[in-house]
């Protein structure tokens, strides 16, 4: 298998670590996003969202959108399990998940913070605090529900890292660039602590990529 990412893809970020945590070897390629490498036209017949995360399998077929991938994982390595048992549990991991990668990513992609400063004129600083706005108000969120539901453990839900904290920590790296204070969230801090000391997350951090830059 082959997986089209780039080292500061926060969904790319997700899929290297459900990888790494069940043990899959894959080959890693790179597009390199703020070079437009995503926009090639050998890419877009790969995925025509022309977005990384894609995952092409050894039969050629090629699957995208990293929730899918880090289903697709699930089902055919089913252990260690990203997701727990119970259906409630279930639930609350791909709500979690969502809180992330339906509500706060998109709005603060690359793409949509280049939209704002081309087509409506916005500046470097305005866009910067666009992002920040919308990472806080889903952090809120998130944080509210680790506090207030018996689900939360060591991690996310449970004592043992879900999908959710799949999603969770690349978001909290993109935070930090966008000068978030983490202040403000002390259980998601003590989690993406927690991840980050296992080693399945700090081998997938941008840092260690093949295509790292500075
Ligand atoms: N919902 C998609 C999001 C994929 C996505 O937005 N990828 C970003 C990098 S994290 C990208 O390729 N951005 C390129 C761009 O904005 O042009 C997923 O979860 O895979």
């Amino acid at each position: 298998m082959k997986l089209i990412g780039y080292f500061r893809s926060s969904a790319a970020f997700r899929v290297r670590i459900a990888l790494n945590l069940k043990g899959i070897k894959v080959e890693q390629a790179s597009r390199h996003l703020r070079k437009g490498e995503q926009s090639a036209p050998d890419y877009a017949a790969i995925n025509p969202q022309k977005l990384v995360p894609a995952l092409v399998l050894d039969d050629g077929t090629v699957l995208t959108q990293s929730l899918a991938i880090m289903e697709y994982l699930e089902e055919t390595h089913p252990e260690p399990a990203l997701l727990p048992k119970d259906p409630v549990g279930r639930a609350r991991v791909r709500a979690l998940s969502l809180i992330v990668s339906a509500d706060i990513h998109p709005i603060q992609n690359l793409r949509v913070m280049g939209y704002l400063r081309a087509k409506f004129g916005q500046t470097e600083e305005s866009a910067f605090a666009w992002s920040r706005h919308w990472i806080e108000t889903g952090f809120d969120a998130y944080e509210a529900t680790l506090r207030k539901d018996p689900g939360t453990g060591t991690f996310s839900h449970g004592n043992s890292p879900t999908m959710a904290d799949m999603c969770l920590v690349p978001q909290v790296f993109n935070a930090a660039r966008f000068k978030v204070d983490m202040a403000r969230y002390p259980t998601i801090q003590r989690i993406y602590d927690t991840c980050m000391k296992h080693p399945a997350f700090d081998a997938a951090q941008p840092s260690k990529q093949p295509d790292a830059e500075p």
